[in-house]
């Protein structure tokens, strides 16, 4: 049994590192970073250059004195409502991993920013050919714990995870 486990982690190992080999770092608004934009349109400009894919990493690059990087509702980035973010990266550079097949909307809280143009709005397409996102859901992941000798790739990413989780469910489901 252990070995099949082994097993299922490293062929979750060498999917996560070929799933990874594509995956882009993009530095939002480039060499400018995450600011006041010289234009409302700066950021909306920088993504629309860009094809961004599952796997794919935001780094925001700003000075943490003067500004943040909220995940806020599509209605919040509309409005620029800093009321009510899902989440705050306060700490530059901070990284956002695209995990999932979605609509991202970014704001700066700092008062007047959204405003001015420090917002950014990116979609992430479902992937047009590989395993579907979904996952299985009929068992629950087995404990990780149980291994002992296999690092965790460091690779690092959540898809790694995931992969590892998938794999492993399904081999274990299918003894089971
Ligand atoms: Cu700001």
């Amino acid at each position: 049994m252990a070995d099949v486990i082994i097993a299922a982690c490293l062929l979750g190992v060498v999917v996560a590192f070929l799933s990874s080999a594509k995956a882009t770092n993009y530095t939002v608004g480039g060499s400018g970073g995450w600011k006041i934009p010289s234009s409302t349109g700066v950021y909306s400009d920088w993504a629309s250059q860009h094809t961004f894919e599952v796997g794919d990493v935001l780094v925001f690059d700003f000075d943490s004195s003067t500004h943040d990087v909220a995940d806020v509702t599509k209605e919040d980035y509309d409005a620029c409502n800093t009321d009510s973010p899902i989440s705050v990266l306060s700490a530059s550079p901070a990284t956002y991993p695209l995990d999932i097949a979605s609509e991202y909307y970014f704001l700066c809280t700092t008062a007047g920013h959204c405003s001015q143009g420090q917002k950014l709005a990116i979609t992430v397409p479902e992937p047009t050919s590989g395993p579907t996102s979904s996952p299985p859901g009929s068992l629950p992941p087995p404990s990780p714990t149980t291994g002992g000798t296999t690092s965790p790739p460091s690779v690092g990413s959540s898809l790694g995870v995931a992969w590892l989780v998938l794999f492993t469910s399904i081999l274990m489901g299918l003894l089971g």
